[in-house]
């Protein structure tokens, strides 16, 4: 028997002992009506005690946001214009912005990555990913602290449930745009030889252009006969096409994976004899100034858009994972593609922001 049910009985008892025992004559007071048995008893139904409400969710705002940010390095054009992006919008937004230059290295990036999951200041994590592999610890301990992870620029193999979302351009629809314009370059021409300049191994950019160049080229005959990376630069981008003019001249076009890559084949053909843009058909990525003052020039045929000003669709893509909206796992990026022969082709350049 729970010690609750003798309660009552005893409590009575001893207020009668009290009553006879405990009062004085003089003192004692009319005998009180017999105390209500002390509320013990529990009334039929108990209103169960009002809950705390839960307190509200926090609804974050951009001042709110303190993001990290892994950006690859500082390797052209496009790098520049987006990592000015990220900088200029996050100081018109009020973002706190934690900018961490990789170098370049796949090592130092992923280091960067646990510093920013370790970082208590940090409460959502944005990465432009030099290399599709070797994320998975990283994004699985990111998901442990709660901090959210959004892919900028670059795409990864796999784990679409350890990042929201992943906004940037479809490099395979890239390199398709630049094989079928190579086409139109080389049509009724008796060889088609190209050359390509590729990227940083492992990257989604240079695997994915690659893939959609050769997937409409093919459809013209095109036949590439030389390919190796230049890392994204001008210096070996004219380095390897030097190398390759050493052993051949039979090219009749250069696919440059972007720019500055095809810069430095620009430079390596013309220290050879060789015109660009008309003995040897020149296509690049990126559309970044230089490849506007090189059309201009006459010495690039054509360079297809991919654009860096990522940070408003990165930055709100940030806020709503921050306030739990859920979010498509790829929102591409827009791009166009620009041509030396468009008589338009100055005052576009003069329109362009990077
Ligand atoms: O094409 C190149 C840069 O990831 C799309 O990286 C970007 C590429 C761009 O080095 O210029």
């Amino acid at each position: 028997m729970k010690f609750t049910k003798v309660l009552p009985g005893l409590v009575m008892v001893l207020i009668l002992l009290a009553t006879m025992v405990g009062c004085s004559p003089a003192a004692t007071p009319e005998p009180a009506e017999p105390a209500a048995p002390a509320a013990t008893k529990v009334p039929a139904t108990e209103a169960p005690a009002a809950e705390e409400p839960e307190p509200a969710a926090k609804v974050y705002a951009y001042e709110d946001m303190v993001v990290g940010f892994l950006q690859t390095g500082s390797e052209g054009g496009w790098r520049a214009a987006n990592s000015a992006s990220f900088k200029e919008t996050a100081t018109q937004l009020g973002i706190t912005l934690k900018f961490y230059d990789s170098q370049n290295d796949l090592a130092k990036q992923v280091a960067g990555f646990q510093q920013f999951i370790q970082d208590p200041e940090v409460n959502v994590i944005v990465m432009s990913p030099l290399e599709v592999t070797g994320w998975e610890q990283v994004l699985k301990d990111a998901k442990a602290a709660g901090k959210p992870v959004i892919l900028s620029d670059r795409r990864i193999d796999g784990f679409e449930d350890l990042y929201v979302t992943f906004i940037g351009a479809d490099f395979v629809e890239e390199g398709r745009k630049a094989g079928r314009e190579m086409c139109k370059l080389l049509e009724g021409s008796e060889s088609k030889n190209v050359w390509e300049l590729v990227g940083n191994v492992g990257a989604a950019p240079a695997i994915d252009r690659g893939k959609g160049f050769r997937e409409t080229a093919a459809e013209c005959g095109i036949v590439v006969t030389n390919s190796q990376t230049a890392n994204w630069s001008v210096v070996e981008g004219k380095q390897v096409t030097e190398a390759w003019l050493k052993a051949s001249k039979d090219v009749q076009g250069i696919f440059g994976q972007n720019d500055e890559m095809a810069f430095g084949a620009i430079e390596a053909l013309k220290e050879a004899g060789l015109v660009p843009a008309v003995d040897v058909k020149i296509i690049s990525v990126d559309a970044t100034a230089g490849a506007f003052q090189a059309m201009l020039d006459g010495t690039l045929n054509v360079t297809v858009e991919c654009n860096p000003l990522l940070a408003p669709q990165v930055y709100e893509a940030a806020l709503a994972a921050l306030n739990g909206e859920s979010l498509p796992k790829w929102i591409p990026s827009q791009e166009s593609v620009f041509f030396m022969d468009d008589p338009s082709l100055k005052d576009i350049a003069a329109g362009r922001q990077y």
